[in-house]
């Protein structure tokens, strides 16, 4: 449609003309955003979605998106031509990307994971949906206020936007009241070609004044607040409640749109499984298969033995943790009162299996009354996996075990990936250029081109390119940290970088313990050889009071750190303010030192691994999920790793004789940082509440191991920043991360669930 650049700048400046009466030049940046958002969606209408015989639906509570513009023009090839038409009018198509609201539908990893694989589906051509809900608010805006990490809601919705009405509405009946919903899709355009959609549905009559106070509201009125956040507070019983509505609302909806399409298709539903694959990502979604069943039984005429097995024959599962906290087991209670049409299904999937096995732990319903959402993906879907290799390994031996005994073909592993698109084209287009000069272009179809890139392993040229596009990535960042954060950093600095939701066992805190003992070396005259940035993003879940003081400890270090004269030349560190994808984006590219400190077998797989990666940052990381899978790529001369491995960790576990008191009392290095969260410097700052709640936390109990690894990681953290100045190594090891990353291309995760799982033609 829009071939020629002659082409886009009429289509332009007639939507400016007549969104705004004016020409594109006397446009502002946020005119302009809509004009190139019409104009974009306009091109994506031409697009025809991918079509087969059978097609996948993603469902999910998270769709991590990002802001989509960029995106978008690139995958429909016309970034650089809209880039020239605004600069021939004197607009730069950065600053109206900036105008841009981002939506935060999703935590991190997993809502991440979805929005890459939708870019993947739509890539390959393959038929495929994403089906989630439109919060308006989003999970939350983080906001920094007395060095604590405060909520407010994130309205991303606007009067022009990338939703699209589709006139589609389904009823939803919850045991107390009946609410109609409303669809809305996002088109999904693959590279250079493809289209899938991500349906978004949302409730009608929502009411956004229910929202008081930041993110406070009234969390019983469950017909006019079902899609107001992702995740309310769920500390409490109403919050936990809410969470089970927004779950039934999703997959309701889901499989009324998906029972709908293959009838309006004309497809013999009882051969469901052959025309449609349903993946349940996480157990949130679980409920997706007693709902179709109770559609095939109430509406469809199935027996329920059919409807049973042909249900089994669609559903696939996801896992993404081994937290126990994490895996969702309902209260039947809860289930009872939200959608009490389900309970008499989930009971006789429970009796079934009861009647087959006789060992409690496979059940469905436990002693408690209490549902275990995935032991029903296991029994009635055809398909396990989790989305790394040792990840899924762990799932087999341990956490899983009794189920892999059962059904051992339905265990596999999907290790994940990430959309090059974004991570690389979109986020990085300087190193993109520099690629298709050296190694051509094929690597953005077929990924594991970008190792033809290890024949200038010794290249003087190319490698310094790559070092030049680093430099200049790092001096882009300190304009937008001095921007946002107001803090000015040093360019030829280290940057050490740790973005990711914020959790125990992502062991921020062994890293904040790290730095305080920079922080006393340099206070007692032992200074860096080069100065150190250390940079932080992350939101803690509103009711995680320890992820909460966390946070409140990295602001109080920052604010010691960055205003003392005799320190902060040395070393600055920030903790940017409401991270996201779009400073993800800003952050990837600049880093030097990426943070992947885990503790063993916590860290399902991690994804952020994988994009610093690809953008020439070096790894220090502990041997857990992908981590151990861009060891064995690399090899032992491009990563630093370290800390006690995954079997060890589980031994601990199960003997429970990890004592975090036994490591700070034998090491006055671990002992010196400890004490100093509850040192005068830092009450002065901070508040004693928070930093003795955490310093207990860390001495007495320290459930995810903080102390078990932390001087072997200060010892390789020195080694690593020494390695730095070896300039040489270092662009080595620059090039050999962007050359091996080709592995984690989603396009690759998404050939394998489609020939592994989902088999669409
Ligand atoms: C209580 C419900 C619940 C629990 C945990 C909801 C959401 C979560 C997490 C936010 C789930 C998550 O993001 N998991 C991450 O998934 C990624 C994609 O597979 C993995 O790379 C990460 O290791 C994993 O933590």
């Amino acid at each position: 449609m829009f071939e020629k650049e002659t082409q886009i700048e009429e289509r332009l400046s007639a939507l400016a003309k007549r969104l705004y009466r004016k020409p594109i030049q006397e446009c502002t940046d946020a005119q302009l955003y809509n004009c190139v958002l019409m104009l974009t969606k306009e091109a994506l209408a031409d697009r025809k979605a991918n079509e087969g015989k059978k097609k996948v639906y993603y469902i999910s509570m998270e769709f991590l998106i990002g802001k989509l513009l960029s995106n978008n023009l690139i995958n429909l090839g016309i970034y650089d031509q809209m880039e020239s038409v605004l600069a021939k009018n004197g607009k730069s198509l950065s600053a109206i990307e900036d105008a841009e609201p981002e939506p935060s539908l999703g935590n991190g990893g997993l809502g991440r994971l979805a929005a890459c694989f939708l870019d993947s589906i739509a890539t390959l051509g393959l038929p495929g949906d994403g089906i989630g809900l439109n919060y308006h608010f989003g999970l939350f805006k983080q906001v920094f206020k007395d060095h604590l990490q405060m909520a407010e809601k994130n309205s991303w919705i606007e009067k022009r936007s990338w939703l699209n009405e589709t006139g589609t509405t389904f009823e939803v009946v919850f045991g107390d009241k009946k609410v109609t919903s409303v669809l809305y899709d996002l088109d999904v355009a693959g590279y250079e070609s493809g289209l899938g959609k991500l349906h978004l549905f949302d409730v009608k009559g929502l009411d956004e004044k229910l929202v008081k106070k930041g993110i406070n509201f009234d969390k019983t009125a469950t017909d006019r607040n079902l899609t107001l956040f992702l995740y309310p507070d769920d500390s409490d019983e109403a919050g936990n409640l809410l969470r089970v509505y927004q779950e039934y609302f999703l997959v309701s909806n889901a499989a009324q749109l998906i029972v709908k399409e293959l009838k309006d298709a004309g497809r013999d539903l009882h051969k469901m499984d052959q025309y449609a694959a349903v993946q349940i990502n996480d157990t949130h979604p679980s409920m997706v298969i007693p709902e179709l069943i109770r559609i095939l039984t109430w509406d469809e005429e199935f027996t329920m033995e059919d409807a049973i097995k042909v249900v089994s024959k669609t559903c696939a599962y996801t896992n993404h943790t081994i937290l126990a906290e994490a895996l969702e087991k309902w209260p039947l209670s809860y289930i009872e009162q939200v959608v009490p049409a389900l309970v008499p299904i989930i009971k006789e999937l429970n009796a079934r299996v009861k009647k087959k096995y006789k060992n409690p732990k496979v059940w469905i319903i436990d002693d408690s009354k209490r549902v275990h959402m995935a032991h029903m993906d296991i029994h009635y879907g055809y398909s396990v996996n989790g989305v790394a290799a040792i990840h899924t390994d762990i799932l087999k031996e341990t956490e899983l075990h009794d189920f892999y005994e059962l059904y051992p073909q339905k265990f596999n592993n999907k290790t994940n990936g990430i959309t090059f698109r974004r991570w690389l084209l979109s986020c990085n287009r300087e190193l993109t250029a520099l690629l298709d000069e050296t190694i051509g272009t094929g690597y953005k179809k077929n990924a594991d081109e970008l190792e033809k890139l290890l024949a200038f392993k010794e290249d003087e040229k190319v490698l310094s390119a790559i070092e030049a596009i680093k430099q200049g990535k790092k001096e882009h960042l300190v304009q937008v940290i001095r921007e946002k954060e107001g803090v000015e950093l040093d360019p030829n600095s280290i940057f050490d970088i740790q973005v990711k939701r914020l959790h125990e066992y992502k062991r921020q805190q062994m890293n904040a313990l790290y730095i305080i003992h920079k922080y006393l070396e340099i206070k007692a005259g032992k200074k860096p050889v080069r100065p150190l940035t250390f940079l932080f993003g992350a939101k803690a879940a509103p009711a995680y009071i320890i992820a909460r003081d966390i946070i409140h400890l990295l602001l109080v270090m920052s604010d010691l750190i960055n205003n003392d004269p005799e320190v902060s030349p040395y070393m600055k560190l920030v903790m940017v303010e409401n991270y996201n994808v779009s400073y993800a984006e800003k952050l990837i590219p600049a880093c030097d030192i990426s943070e992947q400190i885990s503790l063993a077998s916590k860290e399902a797989s991690g994804t952020g691994n994988m994009k610093f990666m690809l953008n020439g940052a070096v790894t220090l990381g502990t041997e857990d999920g992908a981590n151990v899978e861009i060891h064995e790529l690399v090899g032992d001369e491009n990563i630093y790793t370290f800390g006690k491995d995954s079997d060890t960790v589980i031994a601990h576990y199960a003997k429970a004789d990890y004592v975090s008191r036994d490591y700070y009392e034998a090491s006055p290095v671990i002992k010196e940082a400890v004490d100093f969260i509850v040192s005068e410097q830092t009450l002065a700052i901070g508040h004693k509440e928070n930093l003795e709640r955490l310093y207990n936390e860390l001495l007495n109990k320290d459930w995810f191991m903080t102390l078990l690894d932390l001087e072997e990681y200060i010892q390789v953290k020195d080694r690593i920043f020494a390695d730095y100045e070896d300039r040489a190594k270092w662009k080595r090891m620059m090039l050999v991360n962007i050359a091996k990353a080709g592995f984690f291309s989603s396009d690759r995760t998404i050939a394998q669930y489609n020939e592994d799982i989902w088999h669409l033609s």
